[in-house]
């Protein structure tokens, strides 16, 4: 019988994609990229071994169109497909025609997916797991008034939440029973336009919690490891602007309690590839919280690689092609600290409006301990149709305070000339006394920007 080598179909574009590539390359697999036409001049597309076209800009007409994929996939011989993240990467349906088709989805079974989609079975699944959540409501609140009397018995603040949601979109704060009808129905809207489905769930609204999320690894054998924690506490309309592990503060038993949680959450839904697991953690009760699982590799994946040394992305693709772990979970180690910055092409003046364009000039940061995730280069054009992230710059050092200065040197040496970046807003915050003491949470960047656009607004009037 002859082993055939497997072919992997990488399904992005961008940094991610360069990162799967090299991941490839060190695992001597052969890869592909498909690309857009906007991705024509990309890097991942000169850098995979083969790259394919798989129609216009526009990701509803590329990345987004499965039939194109696994068609690129069955006339190149790929055996495999790593979504990455964001476009495909946690659609079921993609996952399931996957399965069909014969081709290795890189990343959990269409069934895990659609379970830890769907929020309320999500809950539903963990709860019955012994996995804490949120207080809320074991089901979808299908009018206005199961919503009142829901959130009676949870008790004001609530928030209202889209079930077919994750990452901000359909959600609400409710403070008290005048406000819900009104949050009710726009939270609904929001959650039909951007997911098709307006079914929301009640939680109990946790003040100023951090965001604090374990990462985790299962093999098709049934092993589960988790990779210790990220604070993703500071981020922007839901999106995240700087991580960091360890979570400043956290006591060691917390985190020993929600890597134990993370393997239950991962084994009650038979898990397998890489995923993380999100909790909210309240500092002043010291309890925790499930709050969702992204079933993807994350953008942030590369603070937990910096503080434990190992690759998970290559681990990733080696999981999912059946390769049983190695590794034991008293060998997976967090040592030092690391930060990761995201630099966007974004104005933070401007209510970080994107600002794509081309890139005159492109220097990035060096020395022990830096790494930068980018597929940057000197005459790229950044096209105006996808996410404006154009490079992750991660530290790690022996202590918090020494990769915080690490950091800020790394910014003072990247320069990227065109295009406006976030490159001196994410200085901005890696100088604030609340980062600076690690006494952070999720309220911290809202409260800074309002405090930043205040003076302006004045001088309107
Ligand atoms: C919450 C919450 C407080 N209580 N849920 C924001 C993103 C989405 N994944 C869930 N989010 C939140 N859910 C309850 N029950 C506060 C937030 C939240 C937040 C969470 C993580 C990081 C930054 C945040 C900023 C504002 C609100």
């Amino acid at each position: 019988m002859d082993e055939k080598v497997d072919k992997v179909l990488i399904a992005n574009r961008g940094e991610i994609a360069l990162r799967i590539i090299r991941a490839c390359r060190e695992l001597q697999l052969p890869n592909l990229v498909v690309f857009s036409e906007a991705d024509r001049n990309a890097l991942p597309t000169r850098l995979a071994d083969e790259a394919i076209c798989i129609g216009s800009a526009s990701p509803i007409d590329s990345y987004l169109k499965p039939d194109r994929i696994i068609a690129a996939a069955e006339l190149t011989g790929a055996t495999a497909i790593h979504p990455g993240y964001g476009f495909l990467a946690e659609n079921s349906h993609f996952a399931e025609a996957c399965e069909a088709c014969k081709l290795t989805f890189i990343g959990p079974s269409s069934h895990a997916i659609s379970i830890l989609g769907d929020k309320v079975a999500a809950r539903n699944a963990m709860k019955a797991a012994g996995v804490p959540v949120i207080p809320g409501s074991d089901e979808v609140v299908g009018s206005i008034s199961d919503a009142l009397a829901s959130a009676e018995t949870i008790g004001y603040p609530v928030m209202l939440k889209a079930s077919a949601g994750g990452g901000g979109k359909g959600m609400r704060v409710v403070l008290d029973a005048n406000q819900l009808p009104g949050a009710y129905h726009t939270a609904s809207a929001e959650a039909r336009l951007a997911f098709g489905n307006g079914s929301l769930y009640l939680e109990k609204y946790l003040v100023d919690p951090r965001h604090v999320e374990i990462q985790l690894l299962a093999d098709l054998q049934g092993k589960v490891l988790t990779f210790g924690e990220r604070d993703c506490s500071l981020q922007r309309n839901h999106q995240k602007m700087i991580e960091e592990s360890p979570c400043p503060g956290l006591p060691d038993g917390i985190r020993k309690q929600m890597c134990e949680a993370a393997v239950k959450a991962a084994q009650a839904v038979g898990y397998t590839g890489v995923g993380t697991v999100e909790f909210l953690y309240e500092p002043s009760t010291d309890q925790f919280f499930f709050m969702e699982m992204n079933t993807r590799l994350q953008v942030e994946h590369p603070v937990t690689e910096m503080v434990t040394g190992r690759d998970l992305v290559r681990a990733q693709i080696e999981v999912a092609l059946g390769k049983t772990l190695r590794w034991k979970q008293s060998e997976i180690r967090n040592q030092g600290h690391a930060i990761e910055i995201r630099i966007n092409a974004e104005d933070p003046d401007r209510d970080f409006m994107p600002c794509p364009g081309t890139v005159k000039f492109y220097q990035p940061p060096g020395g022990a301990g830096v790494r930068v995730d980018s597929h940057l280069y000197d005459g790229y054009t950044i096209p105006p149709f996808y996410d404006s992230l154009l490079a992750k710059i991660i530290v790690r050092d022996e202590t918090r305070e020494l990769a915080r200065r690490k950091a800020m040197q790394a910014l003072r040496e990247l320069v990227i000339e065109g295009v406006t970046t976030t490159t001196r807003f994410a200085a901005e915050l890696l100088d604030l006394p609340e980062f600076a003491s690690g006494d952070y949470h999720t309220g911290t960047l809202e409260k800074l920007l309002r405090q930043r656009n205040t003076p302006a607004q004045m001088e309107l009037r």
